[in-house]
């Protein structure tokens, strides 16, 4: 298959760690969803526990700014890093993403980082299973951090989000749109709440305001919350001592096993609603079939759940 030959090529170039192999094995599970997975399969087994970091938040809350301020340091003791831009803007418009670009810039030159954005408009369903498989080909790369900047809003989003072992929510005193991100469930699946931009006078209110707030929601009272001000540099070293922190201690508590777990459910969940869309897109529906078809998919997965509790 002049496909597998082409591959190959370029799986070799992948493990000598050639950024550009990394990009187009990028390209192939991207544009090849079907086949993602045959195409993970033949990549090196991971050698390491990366971290997935997912930072979400509202435009112009400053994700950018503190993942580049983060990224920066960890560069610094030498690490490798990953960074997955999703890209809220239409594919062609490409307006977003270059704002970030301009902000990233001094970062995507550095050899040990790797910036790659992705488009969420005009992917939808596929979406999720893209990120999935991204982080897998990243991993399989070597990164010791992977960071996925996300906007938050709209559901594709939220879902993205759960790839991450340590999930943070930037806001900033000049948004005031929480209640929004309270509304689509953010909040309560954040584990910290990085408060943005704490040089601006109005700040310590805010972050009072948000203490109430949190105070009111039982789930979300042992929050933590990380005040930081990107531009200048302030709270950053404590910000990523709490996020390497993390790690750990979920490794440690046995969380990083349910949360692996609850990946799974969701990576394949994801995969069978792509795929059922694909199918009933083509499926020639008659009317009397609708029982029927209803039936049989009720006793398939019955079956399926008992044979799997055997
Ligand atoms: N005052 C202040 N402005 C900031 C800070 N961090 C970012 N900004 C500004 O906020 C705007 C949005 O930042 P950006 O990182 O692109 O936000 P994103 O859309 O969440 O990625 C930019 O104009 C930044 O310069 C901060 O700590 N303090
Ligand atoms: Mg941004």
């Amino acid at each position: 298959m002049p496909f597998q030959k082409k591959l190959n090529n370029i799986i070799e170039k992948f493990k000598s760690g050639e950024k550009y192999a990394l990009a187009q094995i990028i390209s192939l599970v991207e544009n090849n969803i079907n086949y993602a997975w045959d195409i993970i399969e033949q990549l090196p087994k991971p050698k390491k526990e990366t971290q997935i970091i997912g930072i979400t938040g509202s435009p112009g809350a400053g994700k950018s700014t503190f993942l580049s301020k983060v990224v920066n340091e960890w560069a610094k003791e030498g690490l490798k890093i990953g960074i997955i831009a999703v890209d809220p803007s239409s594919p062609f418009s490409g307006g977003a993403f270059l704002g970030d670009r301009i902000r990233m810039r001094n970062l995507s030159g550095k050899d040990n980082i790797y910036i790659r954005s992705v488009a969420s408009r005009g992917s939808v369903g596929g979406l999720c299973d893209s990120i999935y498989d991204i982080v897998d080909v990243m991993k399989s790369f070597g990164f010791d951090k992977i960071i996925i900047e996300t906007v938050g809003a709209g559901q594709s989003e939220i879902e993205v989000i759960f790839v991450a072992d340590t999930i943070l929510l930037v806001l900033s005193p000049n948004n005031g749109d929480e209640i929004q991100l309270f509304k689509a469930g953010i909040m309560e699946i954040a584990d910290a709440y990085v408060i943005n931009k704490i040089d601006l006078p109005e700040s310590s209110k805010f972050i009072l305001q948000l203490k109430n707030t949190l105070n009111l929601e039982s789930d979300a009272k042992s929050k933590v919350i990380l005040p930081v001000s990107s531009i200048r540099n302030d709270g950053i070293n404590d910000a990523i001592k709490w996020i390497n922190n993390h790690f750990e201690n979920i490794k440690n508590s046995g969380e990083y096993d349910f949360r692996k777990k609850r990946r799974m459910k969701r990576r394949i969940r994801s995969s069978i609603i792509r795929n059922i869309d694909e199918i009933l897109e083509t499926y020639n529906f008659e009317f009397n079939d609708m029982p029927s078809l209803k039936n049989n998919i009720i006793k398939y997965m019955c079956e399926v759940n008992k044979n799997e509790k055997n």
